[in-house]
Parts: C-alpha cells; sequence; structure tokens
C-alpha cells in the first residue's frame, strides 16, 4: 500500500523549546548519555542527529514529489566531494541558527563550541570536490532533484602538520567520532563483478547475449548524506559506496584451518573504498584506482536503474529518468557500464542502448594539465573488466567508421580521435571514451572550455562542434559568506535586504553605497574584525604574532608549480632584500599568508613549502624588518580553514601561469569576500575581471598566447636572470644557504628555474613585482582600497554556484527548475 507522507512530526518543530526537547531526546535516547556527563562532543552528535530529522524530512517530502511528478533527475557521479562541516551549514539553510542557539543557551551550552567538534569529511582533493559540494548545495537551493555519487572512503585527505618547517602528512580520522549524517541503505546494495571472462550464451528470447562470469563480486553499501538547500523544500543526496565483500569469510578455507586465506577476500574487497588518491602522478596506472572508479560508477548506475524501475519506468527511457555528469574523467567508464547494463543485463539492441547512453551522459573537464588525462593499459582495464573492453571495442569500431566518413583518409586524425592509444604499449584514452559517450562537454571557464577545443579535444570539437559549451564554475554563497562571514553577511543583508544568498545578484544593490563613507567605514571595520579573529586563529596554530592592520596577502590552494606560490614567494624575498638594504622604504606592513597540501609525492611541491616556512622563520624574526612583513604558513588548509581565511583577505594571489589553470574557486570565494585580486588573465580571473571592472583587479603577466609564443621560440630562463639584476640577487639569496641554513636545501628550485623553468616565474617576474607595487600604493589609499573592495564583492553575483546550475540544467541537463517554497 503506497503512504503519504506524513506533515511536519513532533520532532521536527521549529521553536527553541522543540529543538531543546529534541536535543535531549536524542542525547538520551540515541546516545545514551546523561546530560551532566555529557561532552562537547556529545552535544554536537544530539544537535546533528536533531538536524538531520529537519533535513531528512525535507528530503523525503521532496523525492517523494521528484517519483509522482516523473521528474528528470539528475545524478552527479564524481570521485570526491568536499562537503566542509554540515552542521552550521544546515542551521543556515534552514533558518535555525538563531533558534538553536537559544535552545541550547537555555542549558548553558555554547553552540560555537559544539559546532568546533565536527570532523570535516575530507573526501577530495581540492577544486575538483570542492566544486561537486557547491554543485549540490546549488542542486538543493535551485530545487532540482539530484544525487551526489562517490566513494565513502575511510581515510580521506591527509591531515597536515609542518615539523621542523617540512610537510608531515598524517592519517585523516574523519569517522572516528562517529558520522551522524549518514544514513546506512541497506535496499539499495549493490554487486560489482571484477575479473574473469565473457561467454556468449543464448537467451529465454533465443538471442545471443554476452554473459560476463566475474572472479570476484563486491558488494557496494550505500550511505545516505542529505544536503540541504537555502530556504528551499528540496534536499539533494550525496550518496556514497562503501566496499564489502560478498562474504565475511571463506567457510572452506576457515575449516581447513587456512585462517589467513578465509579472509583474503574480505581484506581486498574492503580495500576498494579505503583510501582516497592525492592527486599526485603516483596514481597513474594503479589498478586500485581503476577498481575504485569502477566500483562507485557501477554502484551509481545500478542504482539509477533500480530507482526508476521503482517507478515504473522502463530500462529504454533511462535517459528520461535521469542526467548523468561526469565529473571529469573519473567516472568515464560510465560510457561501457551503462551500455553493458543497457545490452547484457536489460537486452536491449545495441543501437538503442548507445542512443540512450549518449542522451544520458555528459562530460566536464577540469584539466588541461596533460599529465592528468587518464588512460588505461588496455591489458589491466580488460584483465579487471574484460567485457568493458570489449564493448569499448564495438565503441570505438563504430565511432571509427563515423570519423573515416567525415574525414576520409585521414589516418593520422583517425590515430588521434581512436579510444585506443596505439603508439607504444596500448591504452584506453579516457577523455576519448567520455567525449564519444556524452552528449555534451564543457570546459569550466570561458578561457578553459576554448582552450579545450583548441587543444587538448581539438579533433573532438572539429568532428562535432555543437557538443561543446562552456559552464563557468560558481561557489555557494551560503557557506562562503553567509556561514564563513557572519560580520559582512549582516552588513549586505542591511543594504540588500536578505535574499541575496539566495539570489546573489542582488548584491548589487550595495554599488550605490560605495561612496557613502559610513558604509565605508563599517565594510572596513567587518573586514578588520575578521582579520583579527585570523590573527588570533595564526598565533593557536603556528605561534606566529600578526598585525590586522597589515596587508593580508593571501595564496591558498594545493601546492603546484604551475599555481606559482614561489612567484609570490620571489616577490616576498624581493621585498626583504629590499627592506634590508634600505630599511626606511616606503613599503606598507604586510602579512603574506600561505595555505596548501602538497601532493605526498611532490617533491618540488613539498620544497615549495620548506621555501615558505624558510622565508617565515628568517623573515619575522628579523629585526631590521621589525615586524613590517611577516610570512605565515597556515597549516593543513581544508574547509573548515578556508572559512576563517576568506573573509580575511585583502589581497587574493591568483597567479598560475596563464593557460594552466582551468577555472579556479577560491579567486571567486576571496573577491565574493572583498578581496582584490592579483592575478594573470587565466581560468575564471578573465571573467572575475570582466566582472569587477579592471580598475579593480591588479593584472600582469603573459596571455595564454603570449605563453606558447614565448615556448615555442625557445625560452631561456638563464638569460632574464642574467639581464635582471633584482632577480639574480634573489634567486642568488634563496641559492645561497641563508634560508633553512642549508645550502643545498633549494638548489633543486634554484636549477628547475635556471634551467626549465616550465611555468615561466622568471618571465612574469617583473610584471608581477610592478603588479605588486601598484597593490601597496592603492593600500596606502584606504578610501580607494575600500571602494574596490566593495566593488568586487557587489559584482560577483554571477559566481554563485547557484547560476552554474542554471547554465548546466538549460545547456546540458535539460532539466527545468521549478523552486517550490516550503
Ligand atoms: C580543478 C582545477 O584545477 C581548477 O582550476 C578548477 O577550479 C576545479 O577543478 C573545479 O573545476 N581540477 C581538479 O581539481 C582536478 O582534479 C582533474 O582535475
Amino acid at each position: 500500500m503506497k503512504t503519504k507522507t506524513p506533515g511536519a512530526s513532533i520532532r521536527t518543530g521549529t521553536g527553541a523549546d522543540d529543538l531543546r526537547q529534541a536535543f535531549l531526546d536524542n542525547l538520551v535516547c540515541a546516545l545514551g548519555r546523561l546530560p551532566s556527563h555529557a561532552t562537547s562532543h556529545d552535544h554536537y552528535l544530539a544537535l546533528a542527529l536533531t538536524v538531520r530529522d529537519h533535513v531528512m524530512e525535507r528530503g523525503v517530502k521532496s523525492f517523494e514529489r521528484g517519483d509522482t511528478q516523473q521528474i528528470r533527475r539528475v545524478a552527479y557521479l564524481s570521485a570526491e566531494f568536499l562537503p566542509g562541516p554540515h552542521l552550521g551549514n544546515h542551521l543556515l539553510n534552514l533558518g535555525l541558527t538563531g533558534t538553536a542557539d537559544k535552545a541550547l543557551d537555555g542549558l548553558g551550552i555554547d553552540l560555537d563550541q559544539v559546532l568546533a567538534q565536527e570532523q570535516e569529511p575530507g573526501l577530495g582533493n581540492g577544486g575538483l570536490g570542492r566544486l561537486a559540494s557547491c554543485y549540490l548545495d546549488s542542486l538543493a537551493t535551485v530545487g532540482v532533484q539530484s544525487v551526489g555519487y562517490g566513494i565513502r572512503y575511510e581515510f580521506g585527505i591527509f591531515d597536515q602538520t609542518i615539523r621542523d618547517g617540512w610537510q608531515v602528512e598524517v592519517t585523516d580520522k574523519w569517522l572516528h567520532g562517529g558520522n551522524p549524517w549518514e544514513v546506512y541503505r541497506p535496499g539499495a546494495v549493490q554487486e560489482v563483478k571484477f575479473g574473469g571472462h565473457t561467454e556468449v550464451v543464448t537467451d529465454a528470447a533465443g538471442r545471443s547475449r554476452v554473459h560476463w562470469v566475474p572472479a570476484i563480486v563486491v558488494r557496494g553499501e550505500a550511505y545516505d548524506t542529505p544536503i540541504s538547500g537555502f530556504d528551499s523544500d528540496t534536499c539533494a543526496l550525496m550518496r556514497l559506496w562503501k566496499s564489502e565483500a560478498v562474504e565475511s569469510f571463506d567457510f572452506e578455507a576457515f575449516n581447513h584451518g587456512d585462517y589467513d586465506r578465509a579472509v583474503e577476500q574480505k581484506v581486498a574487497s574492503e580495500n576498494l573504498s579505503k583510501v582516497l588518491y592525492p592527486n599526485d602522478e603516483l596514481h597513474r596506472g594503479k589498478e586500485l584506482r581503476l577498481k575504485q572508479q569502477y566500483f562507485f560508477t557501477s554502484c551509481a548506475l545500478q542504482d539509477m536503474l533500480r530507482i526508476q524501475s521503482l517507478r515504473g519506468s522502463p530500462p529504454d527511457s533511462f535517459h528520461r529518468n535521469w542526467a548523468v555528469q561526469l565529473n571529469d574523467t573519473h567516472p568515464a567508464i560510465a560510457v561501457a557500464e551503462l551500455m553493458r547494463l543497457l545490452v547484457d543485463v536489460h537486452a536491449l539492441e545495441w543501437d538503442a542502448a548507445w542512443s540512450v547512453t549518449r542522451a544520458t551522459l555528459s562530460y566536464t573537464n577540469h584539466t588541461l594539465l596533460p599529465e592528468a588525462l587518464e588512460r588505461w593499459p588496455v591489458d589491466m582495464l580488460g584483465g579487471l573488466l574484460p567485457r568493458h573492453l570489449e564493448i569499448i571495442y564495438e565503441i570505438n569500431a563504430h565511432f571509427l567508421d563515423e570519423v573515416r566518413a567525415a574525414f576520409p583518409g585521414d589516418d593520422e586524425r583517425l590515430a588521434r580521435l581512436s579510444l585506443i592509444d596505439e603508439s607504444g604499449l596500448r591504452y584506453v584514452r579516457m577523455a576519448n571514451l567520455a567525449c564519444v559517450g556524452s552528449q555534451t562537454v564543457n570546459g569550466v571557464a570561458e578561457l578553459h572550455s576554448e582552450l579545450l577545443r583548441q587543444t587538448v579535444l581539438v579533433d573532438f570539437a572539429a568532428l562535432w562542434p555543437d557538443k561543446f559549451t562552456n559552464v563557468t564554475n560558481g561557489v555557494t554563497p551560503r557557506r562562503f559568506v553567509a556561514l564563513a562571514n557572519p560580520g559582512l553577511g549582516k552588513l549586505l543583508t542591511k543594504t540588500a535586504g536578505k535574499s541575496w544568498p539566495g539570489d546573489l545578484d542582488k548584491l548589487r544593490k550595495i554599488e550605490p553605497h560605495t561612496d557613502d563613507p559610513r558604509f565605508r567605514s563599517e565594510w572596513r571595520e567587518v573586514k578588520l574584525s575578521n582579520k583579527r579573529q585570523l590573527a588570533a586563529l595564526i598565533a593557536e596554530r603556528t605561534g606566529i604574532e600578526v598585525a590586522p592592520e597589515s596587508l593580508f596577502d593571501v595564496q591558498v590552494k594545493r601546492i603546484h608549480e604551475y599555481k606559482r606560490q614561489h612567484l609570490n614567494l620571489l616577490h616576498v624575498l624581493t621585498l626583504y632584500l629590499r627592506l634590508k638594504r634600505d630599511p626606511k622604504a616606503d613599503i606598507p606592513a604586510r602579512t603574506f599568508i600561505f595555505g596548501g597540501k602538497a601532493a605526498p609525492g611532490y617533491f618540488l611541491a613539498k620544497r615549495i613549502i620548506r621555501l615558505a616556512t624558510a622565508a617565515s622563520d628568517l623573515i619575522n624574526n628579523d629585526r631590521d624588518v621589525a615586524g613590517r612583513i611577516k610570512v605565515v604558513f597556515f597549516p593543513d588548509f581544508n574547509v573548515r580553514n578556508a572559512q576563517s581565511i576568506y573573509p580575511a583577505a585583502d589581497l587574493s594571489e591568483q597567479v598560475s601561469l596563464a593557460g594552466m589553470e582551468a577555472s579556479g574557486t577560491g579567486n571567486m570565494k576571496m573577491s565574493l569576500n572583498g578581496a582584490l585580486t592579483i592575478g594573470t588573465l587565466d581560468g575564471a580571473n578573465v571573467e572575475i575581471r570582466e566582472a569587477v571592472g579592471a580598475e579593480n583587479f591588479f593584472l600582469f603577466g603573459l596571455n595564454a598566447g603570449e605563453v606558447v609564443a614565448l615556448k615555442r621560440g625557445g625560452y631561456r630562463p638563464r638569460d632574464r636572470y642574467d639581464s635582471d639584476p633584482l632577480l639574480r640577487e634573489v634567486i642568488d639569496f634563496i641559492g645561497s644557504g641563508a634560508l633553512g641554513g642549508d645550502v643545498d636545501l633549494f638548489q633543486p628550485l634554484v636549477a628547475n628555474l635556471l634551467d626549465h623553468d616550465p611555468y615561466l616565474l622568471l618571465a612574469d617576474y617583473r610584471g608581477y613585482l610592478n603588479a605588486q607595487q601598484r597593490v601597496s600604493e592603492l593600500w596606502m589609499d584606504p578610501e580607494a582600497w575600500t571602494r574596490a573592495s566593495i566593488l568586487n564583492t557587489a559584482r560577483m553575483g554571477r559566481f554563485s554556484s547557484d547560476r552554474s546550475i542554471r547554465d548546466y540544467c538549460q545547456r546540458v541537463w535539460n532539466v527545468n527548475i521549478k523552486k517550490q517554497k516550503k
């Protein structure tokens, strides 16, 4: 019998008394804790369970609506998610922050202390995973039915500590204190096969079918985390898969006393979802990584088929039930897996299945870095997924026929487009597979999408120009402004009304106040207060005292040569040397703040961290500098720490070499919080500069075209060094042993810059110094600086992830947005 979900239940009353009662009930009944004995962590768990009830209720109702209305749902397949702490964000979205504060206050409990207890799920490396989480937030907010499918890694990204100036990786333990947000779904278990061989069999209708006889089968168990939307009755679901053995142990081996073998299978199966791979080169060609990708992709597609069959919808209408987004190529095996499920399991004919597949999938590319383009050795893929290799070959055969028809006699083009790289050891090219199997292909900023069409995917763009589009990234203003920067949030609400978090173009309304001296001074007050808070946190985490009145110059992101943290450090050290030479130099006080993790196996990135910490030690303790510049390496940059750092930034460093950063999203978060950007024409910087106005952005450096031309013409970094005394001085200083006390320490960095400089730091050095000089000059005029800061925030509305999601709905998913108000 079908029953309707009930209305508001007694557990989800929204008054302070209701919340307090539910909180106490959870403390006692769900956690078994006496209020008098409960710790802050118990309080966190009890409040989380209380808030979860509210989110769940909305989730169930919105899911039911999706079923009755047969709405096309969006499935966002992503190997990474970085949601950040949930509790504060849910309270904000539900409009319950004040109520919860009051409810706890009545019990003598401090909400902030409770919020501080949450361990964030670090299930991603950086930009790509955080974007996935911003998108779930926005999907829920704009009212799109959606599921984010991924992996429930037992160990996420490592925690970073700094010891003797070096990054030390510490195991992440996000699940140790229990995870109150997730719900295990026994009804959604899936089986995933690996290895073995295929056979041709005759089915009941007398047709031949391919049957895959696997060597092993693994269970995928679903864990659901609801993601609330801002002022919305729709919830998104993050459904993460955990791998388990089908059988706990092998009884036969057990009975023969072979205990190791008895549990071998179990251990191997569970290893699948054990750990997130850091995004360095080491994962290339790692079999376990391919297993992870197939594991979650297969679980997701099988789950989608299961859900649609509950709606009574047949497999050949899969594309009408689901729009599936491939977040980079990590889930690209979906192309072959969906074909396998439709043809082998659900008995569709090849052509029909292919139409369905292509009408379902779309692919987003997130990087042009050649080393990040995934390809799997044919033998490895065929060994793990024998049926998929057959399917890939068949897709390729059809596809290459199409290419031959379009470009007769062009064998080189054929070789480039082929799903199989045959130039040496044979590989399956995952980006090619994703392009062929998708309806739409997009990059993540205008420049990036353009470069995709001109370089990495140029042959696909020639073949199918209409397949290509752009969706510029966005960020959620809920977490990154309203939650992270309540001071600014209040001022924005006072000036622009309360709807801005759900309608970010409303920020335009503050623009007329730009020249109001009172508004400016309130604006400065908010920033200063954020900087005081960050200064306190910096003192707590690093022992370094910084002046809140100084210019906070911030570069926080993954450490990578192309992002050029070392260019920033060249500037820092140039300033330092200038101050040493000329203690009276007119340099306004600055605090340089760095943060970010280096992939554990990335040698030069780790040296760059060491250079930052060495500069920090030297400069902060030099009496001649007397605190005029300070350098901080803020350890363990993650979502929670980011929320403390972005609101305090005056200057946002976005200095990647043009053509390398697909989009960037930290650039958006800081500008939205009133920081001015110093940056190159790279990724979304181009569009941010257009939006905020060129006069409110410090531009420098080569553009993408000039980079290509310079490299083609034979770039010689040593010539730059020879011809620029300032540059020579700073590079010699780094190599001198004055930093870190060891002459050899930075030789690899110096040699890299002088002999290769693949990211053209030396070419951009002068332009960067000049732009930094302009920064200092503007900073010395606080009124002008404040004006530019206000305009940055006012004009960033289009970088809300809500806009990105609307773009996807229109250009990619063909999904209507009907926001239902509560
Ligand atoms: C990142 C890009 O480097 C960054 O520019 C972009 O903003 C972000 O994706 C979101 O689109 N890429 C990755 O993190 C990655 O792993 C394979 O790409």
